[in-house]
């Protein structure tokens, strides 16, 4: 049997449940077919031309496919996002990865600070992967077409290459950009369903489905809430100088208090979505405010029930940060410290993971202007 897959997310066509993925209904499959017209699925083409995601339910977990498939391919690219690094780090791909021959790809570069150099970008990365047997390193940015030309001259040398990484980096984007493969490419994670076989001259360059990492703020949040989340054109960056009496939210699913010897009050900024709301607040005041404005004036949630303040167990970390220091939580933003030191206490949901790392941006080089 012949197995037809539809050409934007990889998923099989299948003509008997809306609600799974690969549904075209037999009639428009029939005709779109005698007129030698590209063969999508409906929640693709609906992706396309509406520009929403349809959720549907997808069984397989595709980190354990690439488990049983990584040794067929001579190369694997793992794709990152710059803006959410730590999130779209998945330990399980990692070890699964750990004796493949890997090549980095650092997307979405455009949406840094332009102060930030190139050079600082690609040391930093590599000092991240410093225990792990790399190739190569490129940064890309598939709306600048930066650095495509680079890694299309790297992955000719090889037959067959395999593209992995989380939900949203933007690997389809960049098979898309080396091949011309006419591939869904949405702000939505999860769009790519199946694997996806294309070509660039001699080397075959295979799409995968994303990895859904379970530790990103965004994995918790439904389709038209994710979009607002993740970065999409540009990254927003807001100073705070708080007192000692005050709690800062990020969103409601944020929660950071401050702690300090100094008689100078700590500086930092927070990166992150133009979507993400910020709230400084008095310590009194904060427990009632976090519930009234969940999910309403404190977003994300882009609403109070989805998903709820009770279907969360939270957590509070506690973290010395100081110059040269960020915390990176996973699928919100990053917090680079630009005075300190201080004691930063997190309350976040139990899965969330959150990361203390050497800066991304250079406090003193990253620009001091607010955005
Ligand atoms: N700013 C910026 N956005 C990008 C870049 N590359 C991709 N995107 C955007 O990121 C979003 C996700 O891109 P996709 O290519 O669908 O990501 P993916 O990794 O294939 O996602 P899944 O199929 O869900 O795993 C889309 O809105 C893209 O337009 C980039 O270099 N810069
Ligand atoms: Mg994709």
């Amino acid at each position: 049997m012949i197995v037809v897959k539809c050409e934007g997310c990889g998923a099989q066509i299948q003509h008997e449940d809306e609600r799974k993925p690969g549904y075209i209904p037999l009639e428009v499959y029939t005709k779109r077919k005698a007129e030698g017209k590209q063969i999508l699925c409906q929640r693709c083409f609906r992706a396309r031309h509406y520009g929403k995601l349809e959720p549907i339910k997808v069984s397989k977990d595709f980190a354990q496919e690439v488990l049983r498939i990584v040794e067929d391919f001579e190369r694997v690219v793992w794709v990152f996002d710059i803006t959410d690094f730590d999130g779209s780090y998945d330990p399980f791909l990692a070890e699964t990865l750990k004796n493949s021959k890997k090549i980095i790809v650092v997307n979405k570069i455009d949406l840094l600070p332009r102060a930030v150099s190139v050079q600082e970008i690609k040391d930093w990365v590599r000092k991240r992967f410093e225990n792990e047997k790399i190739e190569g390193i490129y940064l890309t940015s598939t709306i600048r077409i930066y650095g495509l030309r680079k890694l299309a001259i790297h992955l000719s040398n090889f037959h067959k290459v395999l593209f992995v990484g989380a939900t949203n980096v933007g690997k389809s984007s960049l098979v898309h950009a080396l091949t011309g493969a006419d591939l869904s490419i949405t702000p939505f994670p999860g769009t790519t369903i199946s694997l996806i076989k294309t070509k660039m001259d001699r080397t075959f360059i295979y799409d995968t489905p994303g990895i859904v990492t379970e530790h990103r703020i965004i994995d918790f949040l439904p389709p038209d809430c994710q979009k607002k989340i993740t970065v999409q054109k540009h990254l927003s960056r807001k100073t705070f100088k708080p007192e000692k009496d005050k709690v800062l939210f990020i969103g409601g699913m944020c929660r950071l208090e401050f702690d300090f010897d100094t008689e100078l009050l700590p500086i930092f900024q927070i990166f992150a979505s133009q979507g993400v709301r910020f709230h400084l607040t008095d310590h009194k005041k904060a427990d009632e405010l976090w519930k009234r404005h969940y999910g309403k004036l404190l977003v994300p949630p882009c609403r109070p029930k989805e998903p709820s303040f009770e279907s969360f167990k939270w957590h509070e970390r506690e973290f010395d940060l100081d110059v040269g220091e960020e915390l990176a939580i996973a699928g919100l933003g990053w917090i680079s410290v630009r005075r300190g030191p201080f004691k930063l206490k997190v309350s976040l949901p139990k899965q969330i993971m959150v990361k203390k790392r050497i800066a991304l941006v250079n406090p003193y080089r990253g620009g001091m202007q607010d955005e």
